[in-house]
């Protein structure tokens, strides 16, 4: 048992996609200003943390994953005197922001890359990754993650330019100091500013291995997806060291770092998250996330979920000695969390949406929440490729098409898993545009809108939003939650999801039917006595007085001992 040594184990972080949020002023895309708007709705839900997607100046090929200037507020969103408002009104309800730090790569439009790609003498040349063309073509085999090669020609200079993301998307040279020296400056700035710490991008790509070798080569592909051999690169720990160096040391405030990290090990977690290494404090790992894809994430192969829940468990104890975990189900990259890992059909979807809570909530690490999940939003219903707005899902369909590949079955596959599930307007009520905007929305509203909205939501007993609610509150309530043991149970059953935590004082057991079909479950009488701290369906007895548990369809407990 650990104790709690860091305020942000009783924490919870809510993730704000600014495009798809609120609309304060008319044009369609989610604004500063409508966040502004919303300050209460996140008080009432209770969480601590605000992570901010980018709102930096940035020409939008990835809706602001590509920054053009990283000290400013795109005029899209807003103004750097409302970014101040957002972070003093959060401070003054108890809440801190994170701003999002993306430094794996810069927009092309950044007057870095504007000038390294002046030319080859130029002294900002090095600040990104240039190679010479290999027997007339790209330098590797790499793949984009957003299809096509990873390298780009720059026909002015005659060599190729990394870019792991878009070609609008450049990355940055981190063996260069220069660069991180320029980085770090710029966020002991946005610290000085009064933002509370960072979710950072991709952060286990900055170090590359020199020699750009070619990725094992995938029979059929001429461009590799080769993030297992990017990920977790020779200088990566040397580079956060670093960081926390030159930008946290010595500065009172007790910041909270997230790192966003694509293919990490739990090994590799361990000592990410060490406390004693002063990395990162947490990340977000992606094994969960990638049990339903084949060989890319466009190959949706449908849950496993077994293999989910074991997976999970297995995070959860290879971080039980050293380290923490971030929980998360969905965020702006991924399908809607009900839609994937519930069941959206409307008769399941609330006690589903409320039994995925549950489990997140009741394990051992730093939950976050993304906006509408607190809702149980749900995919967005796509009938048409050119439904899509993503730079990633676009790119995609152009492959489908270029390849003559079966078209039914990609549309299939993409409706399953496109981020843009992700990305629609949240629903605060029933009206036209979902009270987003007064506007047309950027995305289209979700037609589920007129009977799946805050309005009808909050206050309301049995709600998703109130059953997130009470899920905070517990965390900030009982220690038990944050510092409390780990324990699998019945692992290997596909519907019942189930495990414990234990203290010196106390045990708490967590319990859910992930499926339609009722189920008994043996406790055997070691929980005599337990009482329901929260439970997904109305007329749950307080107290267990039986061995045995009967679980309705998504019936999700959570019971104290002690
Ligand atoms: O995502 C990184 C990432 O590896 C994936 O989630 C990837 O973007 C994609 O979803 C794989 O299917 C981060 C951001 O969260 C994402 O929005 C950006 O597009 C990306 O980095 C580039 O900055
Ligand atoms: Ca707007």
């Amino acid at each position: 048992m650990n104790a709690i040594d860091a305020w942000w184990k009783q924490a919870v972080v809510y993730q704000i996609y600014p495009r798809s949020f609120a609309d304060a002023n008319g044009d369609g895309i989610g604004d500063l200003g409508g966040i502004l708007e919303h300050l209460d709705h996140l008080q009432t839900l209770g969480v601590d943390v605000v992570w901010l997607s980018p709102i930096y100046p940035s020409p939008q090929a990835d809706n602001g994953y590509d920054i053009s200037d990283y000290q400013d507020v795109d005029p899209l969103f807003g103004t750097l005197e409302q970014l101040d408002r957002l972070i003093t009104g959060l401070h003054e309800r108890g809440m801190t922001l994170l701003m999002d730090l993306v430094v794996n790569h810069t927009s092309d439009e950044h007057p870095w890359f504007a000038a390294a790609r002046s030319s080859r003498d130029d002294p900002k040349r090095d600040w990104y990754l240039w190679r010479d063309a290999r027997d007339g073509a790209e330098p590797n085999n790499w793949g984009s993650f957003f299809s096509g090669s990873a390298w780009e020609l720059d026909a002015r200079t005659g060599q190729y330019y990394l870019h792991l993301f878009d070609r609008k998307q450049p990355d940055l040279n981190w063996e260069n100091r220069q660069v991180r020296e320029a980085v770090y400056a710029m966020m002991r700035w946005w610290l000085d500013r009064g933002v509370d710490g960072f979710r950072m991008d991709v952060i286990n790509f900055l170090s590359k291995e020199q020699d750009f070798a070619d990725a094992p080569p995938v029979a059929g592909e001429r461009y590799v997806n080769a993030f297992a051999m990017i990920a977790d690169g020779p200088r990566m720990h040397e580079f956060l060291q670093e960081m926390t160096r030159e930008v946290f040391q010595g500065r009172d405030e007790q910041y909270l770092t997230v790192g966003e990290m694509p293919g990490v090990t739990t090994q590799e977690a361990v000592l990410y998250t060490d406390p004693a290494r002063h990395e990162v404090d947490m990340v977000f790992q992606f094994e969960h996330v990638s049990i339903d894809h084949g060989a890319n994430k466009w190959d949706y192969l449908g849950l496993d979920r077994v293999a989910l829940k074991q997976s999970l468990h297995r995070w959860q104890v290879a971080l039980a000695e050293r380290g923490w975990n971030s929980l998360y189900w969905d965020n702006h990259d991924q399908p809607r969390a009900v839609s994937r890992f519930g069941d959206d059909d409307p008769a399941y979807w609330a006690a589903s949406a409320k039994a995925l809570g549950t489990i997140l909530h009741g394990m051992r690490g730093t939950p976050y929440v993304y906006q509408g999940e607190e809702l149980g939003m749900r995919n967005f219903p796509f009938a048409s490729p050119d439904q899509f707005r993503d730079v990633e899902a676009v790119n995609h369909w152009k492959d489908v098409l270029a390849q003559g590949r079966d078209q039914g079955a990609a549309l299939r596959d993409m409706r399953a898993v496109a981020r843009d599930n992700a990305r629609t307007p949240v629903q605060w009520d029933a009206t036209a545009t979902a009270g987003f905007t007064t506007g047309t929305p950027w995305l289209p509203v979700n037609p589920d809108h007129t009977w799946l909205n805050a309005a009808a939501q909050v206050g309301q007993d049995g709600s998703v939003f109130e059953h997130y609610r009470a899920l905070i509150r517990l965390r900030h309530e009982h220690a038990i939650f944050a510092d409390g043991d780990f324990a699998g149970v019945l692992e290997n059953d596909p519907e019942l999801w189930a495990f414990t935590r234990s203290t010196d004082t106390q045990r708490m057991l967590v319990v859910a039917n992930c499926g339609r079909t009722p189920r008994e479950i043996e406790l055997g009488d070691g929980w005599t006595g337990a009482r329901l701290l929260l439970g997904t369906h109305e007329g749950t007895a307080d107290e267990l007085r039986e061995g045995r548990l009967g679980l309705a369809a998504w019936d999700a407990r959570i019971y104290l001992l002690g």
